[in-house]
């Protein structure tokens, strides 16, 4: 590990002293994920929302070959203005690090570098999942292997309807990651809050999650939860509206000969392209509701550690 070049931001060093609670934060949703500057605002946006809720934010990246666990304010605006920046998932973190390079963190990278740090709650967007066509193309994130193994909890806003929705769900049942859902019974597709889909678990608060959190620590149980937090009602974008641009951005990216990494940013751009930017202001309200209950869970998991005096 003493050779491991990873660094703390200032702030999450602090934290992890004191034992405040910290929440994870990826960066290929800064990167990849959304355009300048509305990234830069909204990465900037989260990690406050977080302060102000008394909790740390620790933006996850790799610059120059050192693994951040947050990231210093000059370095957040670097990031996001940085063009053709690596993504990284667990395939190619060590890689990166290991010849100088930079990159953002998708899911899976940024659940690895998270429990590193001891950090047990990451909040995101949504995760990667089984794209549709997968029986053919094989495109299955790494997200979801991810979750199998590495005990972080993520909270995201469910999956996106340019998944396979049923596909991802039964991927992640049949690698024991437990998908609970706040406070509604169907599992929210992103930028809608509710799919065609049950949730195989469901909470109604931070606490419920921060304990079963803790209960597979106990167990030893190998792999973190997936939270599913429906976008805010006032924010989505129903599902029936969405189902004609996504099929077209789906066209559009096996006309173009899309393949692999390149999948989910370009249908993620596409998508903002045909929704006239609706995507993108959906996408920041569900980020931020995400963070904010991340921040809870964090603070729960921290309380009740205090409380059995770990
Ligand atoms: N979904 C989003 N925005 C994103 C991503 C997913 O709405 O930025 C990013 C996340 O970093 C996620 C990654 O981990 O895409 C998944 O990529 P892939 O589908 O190539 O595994
Ligand atoms: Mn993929």
């Amino acid at each position: 590990m003493t050779n491991l070049p990873l660094l703390h931001s200032a702030e999450v060093a602090a934290a992890k002293t004191a034992g405040r609670p910290i929440v994870a934060l990826e960066s290929t949703i800064i990167t990849h994920g959304m355009p300048y500057p509305q990234n830069l605002e909204v990465a900037r946006q989260v990690e406050d929302d977080l302060r102000g809720a008394g909790v740390t934010p620790a933006t996850i990246a790799v610059m120059d070959g050192t693994l951040h666990i947050g990231l210093e304010p000059h370095q957040l605006e670097a990031l996001a203005q940085a063009k053709s920046v690596a993504k990284l998932s667990r395939a190619d973190i060590a890689a990166c690090m290991a010849t100088g390079g930079t990159g953002a963190t998708t899911v899976s990278a940024t659940m690895i570098a998270a429990h590193l740090a001891g950090i047990s709650v990451f909040a995101t967007g949504g995760i990667g999942g089984v794209h549709r066509g997968a029986e053919s193309s094989f495109d299955v994130s790494a997200d979801l292997l991810e979750l199998a193994q590495t005990p972080v909890t993520v909270v995201a806003a469910g999956a996106k309807a340019i998944l396979d929705v049923a596909k991802t769900l039964e991927v992640l049942e049949t690698q024991g990651v437990p998908v609970i859902t706040l406070g509604q019974d169907s599992f929210p597709a992103f930028w809608s809050a509710a799919s065609t889909f049950k949730s195989p678990l469901r909470m109604d608060n931070p606490d419920d999650i921060a304990a079963a959190h803790q209960m597979r620590v106990d167990l030893g149980l190998p792999g973190g939860q997936l939270v599913a937090n429906p976008i805010p009602s006032q924010d989505e974008i129903p599902a029936a509206e969405l189902a004609p641009i996504i099929a077209t951005a789906q066209a559009d990216a096996e006309q173009h000969g899309i393949k692999g990494k390149a999948v989910t940013p370009y249908l993620l751009q596409r998508i903002y392209e045909l929704t006239e930017g609706r995507s993108l202001t959906a996408n920041i309200a569900l980020v931020r509701n995400n963070a904010r209950l991340a921040g809870a869970i964090a603070q729960a998991l921290s309380a009740n550690a205090r409380i059995a005096g770990k």
